[in-house]
């Protein structure tokens, strides 16, 4: 049986969140002991238990309730809410806080002798991206249309394989498209991590860690500033 009296929380297992996301609720006093392989991790100190995933799965055991809070990129969340949307579904969460790591942003780049004047050049395109749904939304505001290649790892090879035109991928230094031979042409989404809760009620007890846990994660912030 699962045990609903502890607080669930979830965080990427590993990968570039993970790091700072396990820092972030250590510097909350949540004393976790984390053995590489497991999926769950106890706190030894609070009623808590941490459980560790691809960042693609949080956005959706939030929504769905399986976990009470999820520490996951607004990249990864928003294109999630909008691809359920598309499915006909409301989903909901309540967005706690932005966080001050995993600042990124989701931009069109384009082979580096590409003519960019503007986004109607894309139109009919095809673009490789993970992210379709952030990337039409886009689009669609210069009533641009293009074909998808969806890829979800090695994007900024797709034009040099001959799988797309332009692709649509994160950026963090912008090295990876220097050395594929790409140029950045639009950002479209700016993203960095943040901490969002599922709806519904909670416990008091459940109620009252967040609340710690937010203080204690105001007060980390504000000291990093
Ligand atoms: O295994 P899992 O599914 O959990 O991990 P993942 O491989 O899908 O994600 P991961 O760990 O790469 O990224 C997790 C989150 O970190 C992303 O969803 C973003 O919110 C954030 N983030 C911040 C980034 C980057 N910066 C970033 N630079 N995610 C990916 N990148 C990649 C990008 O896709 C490209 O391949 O890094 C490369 C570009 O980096 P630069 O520095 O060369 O521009
Ligand atoms: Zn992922």
């Amino acid at each position: 049986m699962l045990d609903n009296s502890r607080l669930r929380i979830a965080m990427q297992k590993s990968g570039r969140l993970s790091d700072e996301s396990k820092k972030l609720l250590a510097q909350c006093g949540i004393k976790i002991n984390l053995q590489e392989q497991r999926l769950i991790a106890f706190a030894e100190n609070m009623p808590i238990d941490i459980l560790r995933v691809r960042d693609d799965d949080i956005p959706g055991l939030v929504i769905d309730g399986v976990v009470d809070i999820g520490i996951v990129g607004e990249n990864v969340l928003e294109e999630e809410v909008l691809d359920r949307q598309a499915e006909g579904e409301d989903p909901q969460f309540i967005k706690l806080r932005a966080l001050d790591f995993g600042g990124c942003r989701l931009s069109i780049a384009a082979p580096r002798d590409f003519e960019y004047s503007g986004p109607e050049c894309l139109n009919d395109l095809r673009i490789a991206t993970t992210y379709p749904h952030l990337l039409r939304r886009y689009l669609a505001q210069y009533n641009v249309t293009f074909k998808t290649c969806l890829l979800n790892g090695s994007v900024e090879v797709a034009p040099r394989a001959g799988l797309a035109d332009v692709i649509c991928d994160l950026v963090s230094s912008g090295a990876t498209l220097e050395a594929n031979g790409l140029k950045e042409i639009e950002v479209i989404y700016k993203s960095k991590a943040c901490l969002i809760q599922r709806q519904g009620d909670m416990s008091p007890i459940k109620q009252a860690l967040i609340d710690k846990i937010m203080t204690r994660i105001q007060g980390v912030i504000q000291a990093r500033e």
